[in-house]
């Protein structure tokens, strides 16, 4: 397996699945090995990607607020690294929120290319961008990200500004982040640049409230997927027999979130059964923490020079500005 089917396989978007890689397949092979896991991209679906928007906006959760702030504080530095007339190719666009402040902030910017795998919401996205900032170009791109995919024939004289915000780029295990990079590279062409946010490393305390939060949505979005085994593959999960796990590892630089069986009990999804021990866990999440300099390595080892970085007060989360 190359290290790019392997990075589609750990890899979480806020999307469906790629056609080719089945739900049923991934949970039979991840509930069948040992230890358990599912990737993080099976989290996505209606009410896993509500119950996201929800962690959101929770007091405990900082990178989204944070990333914003950062955004909104240094629009004209990061501005002055988009080249004249560029075109934002957006890596995943949930939401095309943070591309419009850039849009707004640096009107060099001739035309947006949100790249998604659905292709209703990017179709309504595109639409409603196009309504607000009729001054640009919107060529909207349906395919897999962390896939090989062709730019639109109208952006690829123009410079390429790419755009991976949220630290998504953290669910990536990291030699897989920087395989992503590489392709970036690739698919942007010489010269381009990259703006990616990338949540640090901070006090634990701060971490794992974050991602335990007290009024537990964080739970309910992990027990979602168990949820979702039950509606889409025919599964009997006792939602009430798992309790939601997550902490820091101090020593990978990582969340961890995971399932635990409060009980020994057997599981039958997807046509298959599966044993659970007291205390064994289904391993749902990691999320990379990188420090500045510990993600500039990995971006250098991926081919890119670091030109710009941008962080808070609380040096809780990093934007950072690459050229190839
Ligand atoms: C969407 C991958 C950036 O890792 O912080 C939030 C997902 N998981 N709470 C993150 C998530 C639990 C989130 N990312």
């Amino acid at each position: 397996m190359t290290a790019l089917a392997r990075s589609v396989l750990r890899y979480s978007a806020r999307h469906e699945a790629a056609a080719s890689d089945s739900f049923a397949d991934h949970v039979i092979a991840g509930l069948g090995d040992d230890p358990k896991w599912l990737s993080a991209k099976y989290f996505y679906d209606a009410a896993g990607s509500e119950l996201f928007e929800q962690i959101t906006r929770l007091p405990e959760y900082y990178p989204t607020r944070t990333e914003l702030k950062i955004l909104r504080r240094n629009t004209r530095a990061i501005s002055a690294c988009i080249p004249l007339a560029a075109a934002l190719v957006e890596f995943g666009t949930g939401s095309t929120k943070k591309a419009r402040i850039l849009i707004d902030a640096a009107p060099q910017i001739a035309a947006y290319v949100p790249v998604d795998i659905s292709a209703e919401f990017l179709a309504q996205e595109a639409d409603a961008v196009r309504r607000d900032i009729p001054s640009i170009a919107v060529l909207p791109v349906v395919a897999d990200f962390t896939r090989d995919f062709d730019l639109p024939p109208h952006s690829r004289a123009r410079p390429h500004v790419g755009f991976f915000p949220g630290s998504t780029i953290g669910n990536f295990e990291p030699e897989d982040a920087a395989e992503f990079l590489r392709q970036a590279g690739r698919i942007l062409g010489p010269g381009s640049t990259m703006i990616v946010g990338v949540d640090r490393i901070k006090d634990e305390g701060v971490l794992n409230a974050a991602y335990d939060d007290a009024a537990g949505v964080t739970a309910q979005f992990n027990l979602n997927v168990l949820a979702r085994m039950n509606r889409e593959l025919g599964g009997d999960f006792d939602l009430a027999s798992f309790r939601h796990r997550a902490f820091y590892n101090a020593a990978n630089h990582r969340i961890e979130m995971h399932l635990e069986s409060l009980k020994p009990q057997t599981v039958t999804v997807a046509g298959h059964r599966f044993e659970f021990r007291e205390g064994e866990t289904i391993h749902t999440e990691n999320s990379y923490k990188y420090t500045v300099e510990s993600f500039r390595a990995l971006a250098r080892d991926a081919g890119w020079r670091p030109v710009g970085c941008w962080s808070d007060e609380n040096d809780y989360f990093a934007i950072h500005a690459l050229k190839l």
